[in-house]
């Protein structure tokens, strides 16, 4: 099947489970349901579900078992994404081409959408996720998402704005701010399909790897970061080079690895 297709396909089966996820628009309270549902369907490409579901999958694991877990780290991401854009953080007036949330509900009711988007994404896991797995997985994405991970990131990339940034703390920032984030959707994926310790070490340097190349685009796409310090030209190949990494890494996985490594070369060729 073209990979176009079938990502296609998995986003419209991650869209509706996050609708069956998220409160009713009329449910009350009403403003604040609204909110969380217009930034979580305002457009994501549903990148981090889709790497915890393909993790899922090589490693011979069933939809079934990652899909809440998938759900409940994008509704983290869209969290994340409506703080970030927040006036005390980067203070943006669009995200995906369209108002940020504290532009349209005001910032009080953005700040709230946030953080009830946190709160429901764990506590879909505790409902959904099975005993000893879903305590793994809670540990894995709190740390990953808190001082140790996109947080820590986070404020040091506040710490440096408009400061020079020098290499150490360029890559601190891409590691944790982003790639992190990615490292737990493609470990979280292993831990649903119950995999060997081998198997989620792999997928995790391989997330981790694909986190960081997938920020080196970004910045290649809005000329920032990593592209501004060096330079087109090194981004594209430092870019290149750890999707290599990252691919290599699923060797292991034998010819079931297929889809997951168009996903990496994907990463490289997008252009949003
Ligand atoms: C507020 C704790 C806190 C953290 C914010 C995610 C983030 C950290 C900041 C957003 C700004 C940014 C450029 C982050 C780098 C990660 C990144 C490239 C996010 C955008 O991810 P995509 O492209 O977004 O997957 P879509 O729109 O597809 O969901």
């Amino acid at each position: 099947m073209n990979i176009k297709y079938y990502l296609k396909n998995l986003k419209d089966r991650i869209d509706k489970s996050l609708d069956e996820y998220l409160p009713s628009e009329k449910a009350y309270p009403k403003a604040i349901h609204w909110a969380m549902r217009y930034s979580v369907f305002s457009g994501g490409k549903r990148m981090r579900p889709i790497l915890a579901i393909e993790s899922c999958k090589v490693c011979k694991g069933r939809l079934k078992d990652v899909l809440p877990a998938a759900c409940a780290i994008e509704l983290i991401h869209t969290y994340s994404l409506i703080h970030d854009d927040l006036p005390a953080m980067d203070d943006d007036d669009y995200r995906r081409g369209k108002p940020t949330s504290h532009k349209v509900f005001g910032e009080a009711n953005a700040i709230l959408a946030g953080d009830a988007l946190l709160a429901l994404a764990f506590n879909i896991i505790a409902k959904e996720a099975n005993g000893r797995r879903g305590l793994e997985v809670i540990r894995e994405l709190s740390e990953a998402i808190g001082t140790r991970g996109m947080v820590g990131g986070q404020i040091v990339d506040l710490e440096f704005k408009n400061k020079k940034l020098d290499k150490k703390t360029l890559n601190y920032i891409n590691r944790f701010k982003t790639s992190r984030l990615f490292e737990a959707s493609t470990k979280i994926g292993a831990i649903a399909a119950q995999s060997s310790k081998k198997e989620k070490a792999a997928l995790a340097k391989f997330g981790t790897y694909l986190g960081i190349a997938f920020q080196i685009v970004d910045d290649i796409i809005d000329e920032e970061g990593y592209a501004k310090i060096f330079g087109m030209g090194k981004a594209r190949r430092e870019s290149k080079r750890l999707i290599e990494k990252a691919k290599g890494l699923l060797n292991i996985f034998g010819s079931r690895s297929t889809t997951l490594k168009e996903i990496a070369d994907y990463v490289l060729t997008r252009t949003r």
